[in-house]
């Protein structure tokens, strides 16, 4: 294989928006102090690393589109992996983004057993630490992959067999002690088949209780070890299952509760789930900051034409400037970032289209970072909204809220007293107004 593999690219300068030319950054200029903090560490983004140089360009109807020499069919799967990561580091130098992210199944092949599953996976993460420490780039999280062996067609924590359960349970256990040897900043966990494809033989209470116990064994293991990380589920209505129980922020944060995991593990929100879910993205990310779970994101979106996960890279300036409005009011993301967890078009299939995909989707993030900070600045929707609860502030308010008053209480205060509201304009095109303007004037 030729090196360095992305030979015509140099690293991505940062060019400026009145450039037209070529591959640079128009909006993203990491040290740029946007409302007290760098670009760079607002959006803390990260590579992902599977379909980034694992998918090969297939979809279900078709094979891989993809001429990647670390893909080839019949070479030895080591010396592949090893390749791949090579290309893997010098993508990431080359982009110039702090952080990537991993399935423990990316980085290293899967062995004939666990145990040496287990060795490959030690010797992978040596030579990537080697790669981190060369290039300054770091772990935003770790995952273990639960979903592409056959094992786990049925589920991995919630599958009817709980030898599959002790198996699963073993991966995350080395996957977790990896991310932590690898100074990762958090841990996700996607409940790719935890689910079902039909009621019909499945049993909805034990698969529950099943995966209420596995999140504790990781929370235990977590604090076990010492990962001082945070965790994340993130939640996804369905696909590859016609059903997952992490369906959406909300139902995730009844699980929590539930399951005694509240302020254990919080929500990692990917764009397309949101809009899969039937909720927006705006929706997801207000709703974890509303229950204080917010952890990380995935920024890829959908397409509103299509019903699945198309993974794309972020292209609405509008839809993130929204959600980085209430992250930037909730004080950041902590210790979680924006993973670009997308893939190119089939059609795509040029390497540099690779760093058009990403280049695109950091000024997206850049640009909204940018308006939602305008915004803040303003003060404009904070303070209309102040403005429309205020009542609440005032003693009547608080008194209903401290339990002061009965049903019956308040039901003679409106006969006696001529308590007669009147109801207020919510301006809501007004604030659109607003939101668009800033859209348009943010640079
Ligand atoms: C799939 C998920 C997956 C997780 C990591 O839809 O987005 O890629 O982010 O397992
Ligand atoms: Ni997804
Ligand atoms: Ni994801």
């Amino acid at each position: 294989m030729r090196r360095p593999f992305f030979e015509e690219i140099e690293k991505i300068p940062f060019v400026g928006v009145e450039s037209n030319e070529g591959l640079g950054y128009r909006y993203y200029d990491e040290g740029r102090v946007v409302a007290g903090r760098s670009m760079k560490d607002h959006l803390r983004m990260a590579v992902c690393y599977w379909h980034t140089f694992c998918w090969p360009g297939d979809d279900v109807f078709g094979d891989g589109a993809f001429e990647r020499p670390w893909q080839a069919a019949n070479g030895d799967p080591i010396a592949l992996a090893e390749e791949k990561l090579s290309v893997a580091f010098e993508f990431f130098e080359k982009l110039g983004l702090p952080f990537f992210c991993f399935h423990d199944r990316d980085l290293a092949p899967e062995g004939q057993s666990s145990a040496e599953s287990v060795r490959i996976l030690d010797a992978f993460a040596e030579k990537a630490a080697a790669e981190m420490e060369r290039t300054g780039v770091a772990l935003l999280w770790g995952t273990a992959n639960l979903f592409g062996h056959p094992r786990y067609a049925a589920g991995a924590a919630t599958n009817p067999d709980p030898e599959v359960f002790a198996y699963a349970a073993g991966q995350v256990k080395h996957c977790l002690e990896v991310t932590k040897r690898l100074g990762g900043a958090n841990y996700v966990m996607w409940g790719g088949r935890e689910g079902y494809d039909t009621l019909l033989n499945t049993d909805l209470r034990r698969e529950a209780d099943q995966l209420g116990r596995f999140m504790n064994l990781v929370v235990e293991h977590k604090h076990r070890i010492g990962f001082d990380g945070t965790l994340l589920i993130e939640p996804k209505p369905h696909e590859p299952t016609k059903h997952q129980y992490d369906h959406d922020v909300a139902t995730l944060h009844s699980f929590l509760q539930r399951y005694g995991l509240e302020g254990e593990i919080r929500a990692n929100v990917e764009v397309n789930h949101a809009t899969l879910a039937g909720n927006s993205f705006h929706h997801e990310i207000a709703t974890a900051i509303a229950s204080d779970f917010l952890g990380s994101v995935d920024a890829n979106r959908g397409d509103p034409q299509n019903g699945w996960d198309t993974d794309q890279f972020p292209n609405d300036v509008a839809e993130l400037a929204l959600a980085l409005y209430e992250i930037l009011g909730a004080g950041g993301l902590g210790t979680g970032g924006f993973n670009f967890d997308a893939k190119l078009r089939r059609q795509s299939l040029d390497p540099i289209d690779l760093f058009h995909a990403h280049v695109g989707g950091v000024d997206t993030l850049a640009h909204a970072l940018l308006v939602a900070a305008d915004l803040r600045k303003g003060g404009d929707l904070e303070r209309f909204v102040a403005e429309r609860y205020s009542g609440w502030d005032e003693t009547f308010g608080r008194e209903i809220l401290d339990g002061k008053h009965s049903l019956a209480d308040l039901a003679t205060r409106v006969a006696t007293s001529g308590v007669d509201p009147h109801p207020r304009s919510g301006r809501q095109e007004m604030l659109e107004n607003l939101v668009r303007s800033r859209v348009h004037s943010a640079r």
